[in-house]
């Protein structure tokens, strides 16, 4: 599909009022995205595992203005309170929206948000985030035109993109990729799709437990850190690597391949940590605990054989992937040994998950 085509025809109803409310997950890259050029299109292809417990839950209220007026209109409130720091955030959004959603202007909106994890975990809120708004808003429209389930999911993975990358790969489950690949002829820039290719079913209950190693804000925001694959030395290889990836990536999760899954991962992690030392400016994100944890987990999987492995998004937190199997194993090594590296002792047990989920509509 093409922009366009999200742009929908004239509107011939507007309802007065309404709400709706919506829970999206985050998720957490296989493969990663780094690296984006103009209107939110990716430099390279990404595959993520949709994640359960790690989720934003946001409803919008709607009414109708009295009077036309040219600008948007909202409040917003987080976890309860208003929150004027995150309203540039939707501000910029709902402009770059708008197109797709001619009604914007005409509504008054209340937006409230809240994630089930804390905001100040140094997980990622921005994809579960502008999923859930993308969802609320789509919700609105459709009470306005009908449209199909199929293009429903495609154009609010589509707004969502428009708010963050990531998030576009938050609308479904429990294997999603973005961005446009040889390997997958239906894969888009513009939105991304449940991967379509037979899955082992030992990756149909991945675990994931997240140490929060760093719960303080990021060092690098994901705007800066995208453009610093602009003019970086090795930004053409790494675009390419990632194809390769992900075509390495599809006999590995059809025959249920662990040894191959893990490489691949760790690889990915290591790769985007690198492309972030030998940029300009350079920065390293990892800290000492991530790389205690990091090398006590080699030693673990090397001693034990228990198919344990990690992943790493812009920042100092590991992600610990291992298939549900082996969870009680996975669970008491953590404890025993990874949790000291946590700040505070937090980390959190997510699993993989099924997308976002509609909790009402008035
Ligand atoms: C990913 N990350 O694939 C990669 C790996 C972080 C590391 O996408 O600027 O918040 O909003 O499009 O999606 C984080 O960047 O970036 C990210 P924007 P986003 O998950």
């Amino acid at each position: 599909m093409t922009e366009t085509e999200f742009i929908p025809k004239a509107y011939t109803n507007f309802p007065e009022k309404g709400k709706v409310g919506w829970k999206a997950p985050s998720n957490i890259a296989l493969v990663k995205y780094w690296g984006k050029k103009a209107n939110q299109i990716p430099a390279n292809p990404s595959i993520s595992f949709t994640l359960d417990v790690s989720a934003t839950i946001t409803q919008v209220s709607y009414t109708k203005k009295k009077v036309d007026s040219n600008g948007f209109s909202f409040d917003l409130l987080f976890e309860g309170k208003p929150k004027e720091d995150f309203k540039p955030k939707i501000q910029t959004f709902l402009e770059r929206i708008e197109p797709y959603l001619p009604f914007l202007k005409k509504y008054h909106f209340v937006i409230e948000t809240s994630n089930s994890f804390p905001h100040s975990s140094g997980i990622a809120s921005s994809a579960s985030g502008m999923s859930a708004l993308a969802l609320c808003f789509l919700s609105i429209e459709s009470k306005i035109q009908d449209m199909e389930l199929d293009f429903f999911k495609k154009k609010a993975s589509f707004l969502a993109r428009l708010g963050s990358g990531s998030a576009c790969r938050s609308i479904e489950g429990d294997l999603v990729q973005w961005g446009h690949h040889q390997g997958l002829e239906m894969s888009s820039d513009l939105y991304g799709i449940k991967y379509p290719f037979v899955v082992d079913p030992i990756f149909k209950n991945y675990q994931d437990t997240i140490l929060l190693v760093h719960k303080g804000q990021k060092q690098v925001g994901s705007t800066v850190g995208h453009n610093l694959m602009h003019d970086h030395p090795y930004a053409e290889k790494r675009f390419e690597q990632a194809h390769l990836n992900l075509d390495k990536l599809k006999p590995i999760l059809e025959e249920g391949d662990l040894q191959g899954f893990m490489q691949l991962v760790e690889s990915e992690a290591l790769t985007l940590h690198a492309m972030m030392m030998t940029s300009m400016p350079y920065f390293i994100l990892m800290m000492p605990d991530t790389l205690e944890i990091i090398n006590k987990l080699w030693r673990f999987r090397k001693e034990t054989n228990v198919p344990i492995c990690f992943t790493l998004d812009a920042g100092a937190n590991v992600h610990v992937l291992y298939p549900e199997s082996v969870k009680e194993k996975a669970i008491q090594f953590i404890k025993d040994e990874l949790v000291a590296h946590c700040e505070n002792g937090h980390y959190i047990c997510d699993q993989i998950g099924t997308g976002a989920k509609q909790l009402f509509e008035e």
